[in-house]
């Protein structure tokens, strides 16, 4: 601090903005000031980067409060149907910067910030992300709030307030993934809104009698209570402001008084630690059912508290309980909150005196289901037993559930035995365990999946026996959208900025068909130059920080090709890196001059592995070591590097998007739902390299087939290529000789011993469940296509680029919510 100047930025600014001071400074300066003064009880003399962040953070969150008021006492009087999203994950990344434009006040608040002798760029990045979310399902439930918000529409998000976000992660000297926790609320979070007068009780355990018709008592065990934190989410351009309802856990009375009188105060006290538990941790598996007790206990608790606060508000219209539907859509955000069918049956029938028939009548007019996943190891099953002990009562329901649909598949379906043990809401075999799909299908009105392939997948496999049950038109596709406003304004000003100035106005941002208009300038040269001018700005500003966080000097002049999602084997970064070590091992053969004439390539990848999955800790180990290998060497010097970028999150993802030339979606054909980040790269005029999968398939389609490079088996070839693998095996090298070289060079030990690699190197060699050893020629020669049309025509490469982007109106959130709102919820915009 020794030589800084005290108060940054205008002393006489500070002084007129201090409170009882009548100046003419402008407003949104004095506010600033107020804040750092009175809320943080801090001066001009003593604030830095983290406190004017604070100050100006709670500055912006008067005007979304104001309007937050404006929205939701509109939709108390105005009454509309609402929706709400139920989603156990929101990855909301910071807020600042997108509260600022959303609310179109970024500029001023910038200027103030100056005046205040602080740069905006570093107060936004004091903030640190809100990171409640694994990966894809986390994300879309972000964009869907800022969605509903922009269209207007009466929409909710209830969620968990985890402690504990996504963990940090680390890499070791060795290149293995290590995580650290992550305590996103220490600095207090300007963003909530502490709601300690809204609280649920929500019970756990005790005993279930039951009564006649149905009905049940429940009582004894113990409660928690839930707490509300609300967090307004700003729409663009609009004074609808939205909610996401964060419920928090709190011991029920401070502690156990038996106990405690008793004498035993640490009995007392654990009682009060174990609820507190209960919102302590996102649980970090994506994509992967794991089955721990604690993560149901979360479930249920989630849903009891947020079907109470949704039941208490719908009473609050005076309506009869049978309007409940007309009032109340309820999404259910995979089967995570598939709990909060039998509570709603629970609440209606228990305790609303509901009879029981028309109890479901009302439950399967409420809720919808959104499917995100076929693979079977993500799909949720919850051991009978761990019911019998928390949920006694939902058990006896969901029996109660399950014997009157079996009676009506047997009645469809005489002497059908197996579809109905198939359908049934008990799995039998390996312990009794409950199908929480089955349980979302059945109480539900509508179920979709994310892209249209996904759905189709939906319809044919994991739900074909519904599908025989119910008839077709309960299925649905809602291909999944992301929000313009986050991942192309906010992330890429440059080209936001280049964008506006051709089509004259901002409205693009909210009707995102309108970037067609930028086809009118495909072939114009002087537009082409602004083009390449904002993504060289963009590789230049990752470089920077690749150069600041990893010290590693990268070329912004060659091609960067990025991969970054979840480390999962389905998604395939074990292909990615394995075609590096082909191309590494292919210059490294070639005479000096024939390596001038390579396109030199950056090769980026970044992503979290769940901290249980050791293959993917190990393919994580292994692109790090491959790295170190490629770019200590001198002979493929500045013709390709290869880095694993630490620590993925929203925050970095918005840095990378923008940067990239190519991004790699290269999941096994019908293994990925949707996938969200290829929609974000080719929006920023990235071009895509992937398999024919999940909503690589509708990019295609708009953006045309001759400017994405597709490679790899199609979905309908998968089973049988994994039916040979184990009945007629062909060994890799006869398969693909260059792919054989290429594991045989991993086990030479030049990245480290054989001994670390082999688990990984024989799941390609035997059984290949994802299908490296077929696809990899394809893979290859993909490559050797984007290389080519990279090198050999500029002027090409940026007309791709540029109807890349041009195209991608579908893929916004908008069209995406709005689909639900008209297709599914019934539900309509409420102007404020
Ligand atoms: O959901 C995304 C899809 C993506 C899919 C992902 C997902 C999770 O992130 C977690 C669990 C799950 O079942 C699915 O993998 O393909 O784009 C949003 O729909």
């Amino acid at each position: 601090q020794g030589q800084e100047k005290w108060p940054k930025g205008d002393e006489a600014t500070w002084k007129a903005g201090l409170r009882g001071v009548d100046s003419d400074v402008p407003e949104i300066t004095k506010n600033i000031v107020h804040h750092v003064q009175t809320t943080l009880a801090r001066q001009a003399y003593n604030i830095d980067d983290m406190g004017a962040y604070q100050a100006t953070a709670l500055a912006v969150r008067e005007d979304l409060i104001v309007n937050w008021n404006e929205t939701q006492l509109t939709y108390t009087k105005k009454s509309p149907k609402r929706a709400y999203y139920l989603s156990l994950e929101f990855l909301m990344g910071r807020t600042l910067d997108n509260a600022l434009l959303n609310l179109g006040m970024k500029d001023k608040f910038s200027e103030g910030v100056n005046k205040l002798g602080f740069n905006m760029e570093d107060v936004l990045h004091s903030e640190r992300d809100a990171a409640l979310g694994n990966g894809g399902l986390g994300r879309l439930a972000a964009c869907y709030v800022d969605s509903s918000a922009t269209c207007e529409l009466p929409v909710w998000g209830y969620g968990l307030r985890y402690q504990y976000g996504m963990f940090q992660q680390l890499i070791a000297p060795d290149g293995s993934q290590l995580e650290a926790p992550d305590p996103w609320l220490d600095n207090s979070n300007p963003w909530e809104i502490p709601r300690l007068d809204v609280t649920v009780d929500v019970r756990f355990g005790g005993h279930a009698e039951k009564l006649e018709g149905n009905r049940g008592i429940w009582s004894g065990g113990q409660e928690v209570l839930a707490i509300a934190y609300d967090c307004p989410i700003p729409g663009s351009d609009t004074k609808s402001t939205n909610n996401i309802r964060f419920w928090s856990a709190r011991p029920r009375r401070g502690f156990d008084l038996q106990s405690f009188n008793a004498g035993n105060y640490e009995r007392a006290v654990e009682t009060s630690n174990s609820a507190a538990n209960i919102t302590n941790v996102l649980y970090p598996n994506d994509n992967h059912y794991a089955g721990k007790t604690l993560r149901l206990q979360q479930q249920y608790f989630w849903c009891a508290a947020s079907l109470s606060d949704i039941m208490r508000r719908f009473k609050n219209t005076g309506k009869d309980i049978s309007e409940f539907p007309n009032l109340v859509a309820i999404q259910l955000n995979d089967t995570h909150p598939t709990l909060a069918i039998p509570e709603l049956m629970r609440i209606l029938v228990d305790e609303e005196d509901v009879e029981w028939n028309a109890a479901w009548d009302i439950v399967t007019r409420t809720f919808s289901y959104t499917n995100h996943t076929v693979l079977p190891e993500a799909l949720e099953k919850w051991p009978v037993q761990i019911f019998e002990q928390l949920l006694p009562r939902h058990l006896q329901i969901i029996y109660d559930l399950n014997w009157t649909f079996l009676q009506a598949v047997a009645k469809k379906f005489p002497n059908d035995v197996a579809k109905m043990e198939r359908m049934s809401l008990i799995e039998e075999a390996n312990g009794r365990q409950i199908r929480m799909a089955n349980l979302a299908v059945l109480g539900s009105f509508k179920v979709n999946g994310v892209a249209e392939l996904h759905s189709e997948l939906v319809r044919t496999t994991i739900l074909k026996d519904f599908v025989d049950f119910y008839g077709i038109s309960k299925f649905a596709n809602v291909t999944n959208g992301i929000t313009p406003r986050r991942w192309l304004d906010q992330c890429n000003p440059s080209l936001s900025a280049l964008i506006t100035e051709t089509l004259g106005s901002r409205a693009w941002l909210k009707d995102l068909y309108l970037l067609k208009g930028l086809l009118k300038y495909e072939d114009d040269v002087a537009f082409h130059k602004k083009w390449a001018a904002s993504k060289a700005n963009n590789k230049q500003r990752l470089a920077a920080y690749i150069k600041s966080t990893l010290g590693v000097t990268v070329d912004p002049r060659a091609m960067f090709v990025i991969q970054v999602k979840r480390i999962h084997e389905y998604k395939r970064q074990s292909l990615n890196i394995l075609g590096v070590i082909h191309r590494y091992l292919t210059i490294k053969a070639m005479t000096p001059e024939e390596r001038a004439k390579v396109n030199p390539r950056v090769v980026l990848f970044a992503g979290k592995a769940a901290p249980g999955y050791w293959m993917a800790k190990l393919i994580i180990r292994l692109i790090v070591n491959v790295g170190k290998v490629i770019n200590s060497d001198p002979d493929v010097k500045g013709v390709l590097t290869v880095l694993f970028l630490p620590d993925y999150s929203v925050s970095l993802a918005e840095l990378l998007i923008p940067a990239s030339d190519i991004s790699e979606h290269i999941s096994t054909a019908g293994t990925e739902a949707s996938g969200t980040s290829n929609m974000k790269f080719c929006l920023n005029g990235g071009l895509l390299l992937g398999t024919v999968d999940g909503a690589n398939i509708e990019i295609a389609e708009e953006v045309g087939e001759d400017n994405v490079f597709f490679f790899g088996h199609l979905t309908p070839a998968v089973e049988e290529l994994r039916y040979n693998h184990r009945y007629n095996p062909i060994p890799v090298q006869e398969k693909s000789p260059a792919l054989a070289a290429v594991l045989d060079n991993v086990m030479s030990g030049c990245y480290g011993e054989a001994s670390i690699w082999e688990p990984f190197i024989n799941t390609v060699r035997q059984g290949d469940y994802y299908l490296i050893s077929d696809d990899f020629d394809s893979y290859l020669n993909a490559q050797a296509m984007v290389d080519e049309a990279y090198t050999k025509d500029p002027k090409e490469w940026i007309k791709k680029s540029i109807n890349t982007t041009a195209r991608m109106g579908k893929f916004s959130s908008d069209r995406a919510i709005m689909t639900y709102a008209e297709e599914i919820w019934n539900i309509e915009p409420v102007k404020i």
